[in-house]
């Protein structure tokens, strides 16, 4: 039999950074993901769906998109089997299927018994066990796998953390599925489900999300001109696509020449992408072998000093060069 396991579909969630044209692109595609969902299960020969948890981001979502979802649901006819999280564990559900299970104690199907508990579990079921939790981190979720260790669990369908990863454990191994699509650039990287065989107990990630939160770390060091630094950046999104949301973090050092225009950076990128937006981390460095050219100016004799100074760490040094040159320039002070 095969089983598909997914999680944390967060169903009603926004990213605030969006805007509201953008939001409703995000919400409409959280419900064509488990549209899709369905279809690849019926065309793979799926027997049971298990949702380990957070099927909705909050207890308010709205009751179009439970509508929707549990139409899909149904459309699906086979069991689709649910835990909740802590994000929907107090959402009182409305307009489920029949074939919609919230699990309570196990259901057998032949010899694959699925469960929310390690309680009743036999050595010779294959059991599958469902819970919502980290089993990484202590804390108010902590699922501890050293006291399952001696429980007869051969799969634990985890949900709560929005990537993939599996963990051995006893007899058997700990999967979560993670989220079908990230939600903010805290949820980078392949987002998808995973499909269990219960025959061999051996199972595979799915990747499916429509877009991918991206951060691209670009080193403008040496490119001075705003054309070089765009080229820079551009060389370094090639292989990102459009669809996706993109994070630009500027690394390295500029020179009191760099035409490092922010706000033209983001204006040539914005609307070539999803969603665009731009970090700068870059440090400003003084060219001292250049300032030693230009002896007897005011400029020269007063970064001089500041580079001089052993009072002052390396930070401070260009914090206050950068500041002194704008001063001298009469520009605003990036203070
Ligand atoms: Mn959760």
């Amino acid at each position: 039999m095969k089983i598909l396991h997914t999680a944390d579909l967060h169903l009603g969630a926004i990213n605030k950074k969006l805007n509201a044209s953008q939001r409703k692109v995000v919400l409409s595609e959280q419900l064509k993901l488990c549209s899709d969902l369905f279809s690849y299960a019926k065309k793979n020969d799926i027997e049971l769906v298990l949702i380990s948890g957070d099927l909705f981001h909050t207890t308010a979502t709205a009751a179009k998109i439970e509508q929707t979802f549990f139409s899909y649901v149904a459309d699906f006819a086979k069991p689709v089997i649910y835990i909740s999280g802590n994000h929907d564990e107090e959402k009182i559900l409305s307009h489920t299927p029949d074939n919609f299970v919230l699990l309570s104690g196990g259901i057998r199907f032949g010899d694959v018994v699925i469960s929310d508990n390690m309680v009743a579990l036999n050595k010779e079921d294959k059991n599958i066990v469902m819970l919502h939790g980290d089993i990484y981190s202590r804390g108010n979720d902590y699922i501890n796998l050293k006291s399952l260790k001696g429980e007869y669990v051969d799969y634990l369908a985890l949900g709560h953390l929005h990537s993939y990863s599996e963990v051995d454990f006893g007899r058997g191994k700990a999967v979560y599925s993670g989220s079908l699509q990230g939600n903010g650039f805290d949820e980078c990287g392949e987002k998808g489900f995973v499909v269990l065989d219960t025959t061999t107990m051996t199972h595979h990630f799915v990747e499916f999300s429509k877009r991918k939160y991206q951060i691209v770390a670009v080193d403008i060091t040496d490119k001075v001109k705003f054309n070089e630094i765009v080229k820079e950046i551009e060389d370094n999104l090639k292989n990102i696509s459009t669809n996706d949301l993109v994070r630009v973090v500027l690394k390295g050092s500029y020179s009191e020449d760099s035409e490092k225009y922010l706000n033209l950076i983001e204006e040539r990128f914005k609307n070539i992408y999803f969603y665009f937006e731009l970090r700068d981390e870059t440090q400003f460095k003084v060219d001292f072998e250049k300032l030693k050219a230009e002896k007897l100016s005011f400029k020269a004799e007063l970064l001089s000093l500041i580079h001089n100074d052993d009072s002052l760490t390396e930070a401070e040094k260009s914090q206050i060069s950068l500041l002194s040159i704008e001063a001298l320039r009469g520009d605003d002070l990036s203070i």
